[in-house]
């Protein structure tokens, strides 16, 4: 063999082996590429982001790179935690524990008793899809201000519900918590709540209506006063899960005109035991203005894990991005008390341009109560419940608001009061019509509950 032949072969080779490692290189980039974007659907955007210089990928970064929240010394530490009602396990109380449970029943509307003898912080089940125990979401979530109205809450669910969500959530993403009080009569509402806060917790603030103002306007004067960029209503009396706080933000960051839902499993009201309701449903309506629950679509189904529509919230639970809560008027503040207010601002959302998500991987835990322990009318309001009711449908519903005084006549003799402010709003934002959501978002609604039935 000449020495020029066996040259050419070595420049051969080496050439090749150059071209091999960058092939592998380019791989193993891309590889990498698709564990931090994998999304399923972004397939084009990862081949296309290789070719990308570095600034634009770190511009992308913002709403690709992905990253797993979980704390998973956290999640082992809670799995060995025993005691009564860890793991989400029911509570058996003892003769001598017993003597106040009736007492407390009757005042919460659920066993107060239980509530005592379980730890302020306790550990729940994770009974999320098992896909959601590893999923990722991006590294740039925003900041949020967690905002907790309530009334004569109990003292232990209360404080569980702070617990709960400072213990389950980075701490990273918790601007604040903020506890909105409702003039409660209760004494422990009162100045010890206070000392306590303050004694035990440095990023709640407590702020406090001087008359009653109920659950909507509590949740407005939060709003108000809430510094980060998303807001997250809660109820008083919950345990957020494990990792739920990340699910509810990366569709905001994708869509700031996006409110998300978490899963809301049930809390048993006399044992604290922790189940779920059921996989998912869709929010909707009848025509008296009931929330009620229509199933998923066949569609939702293929990623047990990915968020679907809902035409309608379950109730109070969302995080929101804060301009566009403020953008929307938030709640409509002559909405008394409670009631209706999930169908105004779930109406205005899908109707001004946004849209309801619920996200199956992030589960809060809530207490239904058994019964409503205190006076549901509130005399100074008269009767709030229908006059809300009537606000919804004159402000929102067009046409189909007759369907609503066909069914429910006492809305129709109500005063619904002024509403000029929110027809202005309506119109100012260009809301489409009713119609458009019967038809394309609320599809379902008529089929289960149809328009021309009578009582
Ligand atoms: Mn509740």
């Amino acid at each position: 063999m000449k020495i020029s032949t066996f040259l050419r072969w070595i420049v051969t080779i080496y050439g090749l082996a150059i071209t091999a490692f960058g092939y592998y290189f380019l791989i193993k980039q891309k590889w990498q590429l698709e564990q931090n974007y994998a999304d399923g659907n972004r397939l084009i955007f990862r081949r296309i982001n290789i070719n990308i210089s570095k600034k634009r990928t770190s511009d992308l970064d913002k709403t690709r790179y992905k990253i797993d929240w979980h704390d998973y010394q956290k999640i082992l530490l809670d799995s060995f935690r025993e005691g009564p009602g860890e793991q989400g396990r029911p509570v058996v109380l003892s003769a001598a524990e017993r003597i106040n449970e009736d007492q407390l029943f009757a005042v919460n509307g659920f066993n107060g008793a239980v509530s005592d003898k379980i730890s302020l912080y306790r550990s729940l089940r994770d009974i999320r899809h098992p896909d959601c125990k590893h999923k990722k979401y991006l590294k740039n979530l925003p900041k949020v201000s967690v905002i907790i109205p309530f009334y004569n809450e109990h003292r232990t669910t209360l404080l569980r519900t702070i617990y709960g969500v400072l213990g389950r959530s980075p701490p990273e993403l918790i601007q604040e918590i903020i506890l909105v009080d409702d003039f409660s009569t209760k004494n422990h509402n009162k100045k010890p709540l206070s000392d306590y806060v303050r004694e035990n917790f440095e990023k709640v603030k407590l702020i406090r209506n001087y008359k009653r103002e109920g659950l909507i306007r509590s949740r407005l004067q939060g709003a108000k006063t809430a510094k980060a960029e998303v807001i997250v209503f809660l109820d008083s009396h919950v345990e957020p899960s494990v990792n739920w706080l990340p699910p509810l933000l990366e569709p905001i960051v994708l869509n700031e005109k996006t409110v998300v839902c978490p899963f809301i499993d049930v809390i048993d009201h006399t044992t604290f035991s922790q189940f779920a309701q059921d996989e998912g449903a869709r929010g909707a309506f009848d025509w008296k203005l009931n929330y009620k629950r229509l199933p998923r679509l066949k569609g939702d189904k293929i990623d047990p894990t990915e968020t679907f529509e809902s035409p309608v919230m379950a109730g109070g639970l969302f995080a929101m991005n804060k301009t566009w809560f403020w953008t929307l008027g938030g709640y409509d503040p002559h909405l008394d008390i409670r009631g209706a207010e999930q169908f105004e601002i779930s109406f205005k959302i899908w109707l001004c341009g946004g849209q309801i998500l619920d996200a199956p991987c992030s589960r809060v835990a809530h207490i239904y109560r058994k019964f409503i322990p205190y006076s549901s009318s509130v005399k100074a309001y008269g009767d709030y419940l229908s006059r809300n009711h009537k606000r919804v449908a004159e402000v929102w519903m067009d046409e189909y608001k007759q369907y609503v005084y066909k069914m429910e006549p006492s809305f129709k003799r109500v005063d619904a009061g002024n509403i000029s402010q929110q027809l202005a709003l309506r119109k100012k934002l260009r809301c489409k019509s009713f119609r458009w959501f019967l038809e394309e978002i609320a599809f379902d609604v008529v089929q289960h509950y149809p328009i021309d039935e009578e009582k």
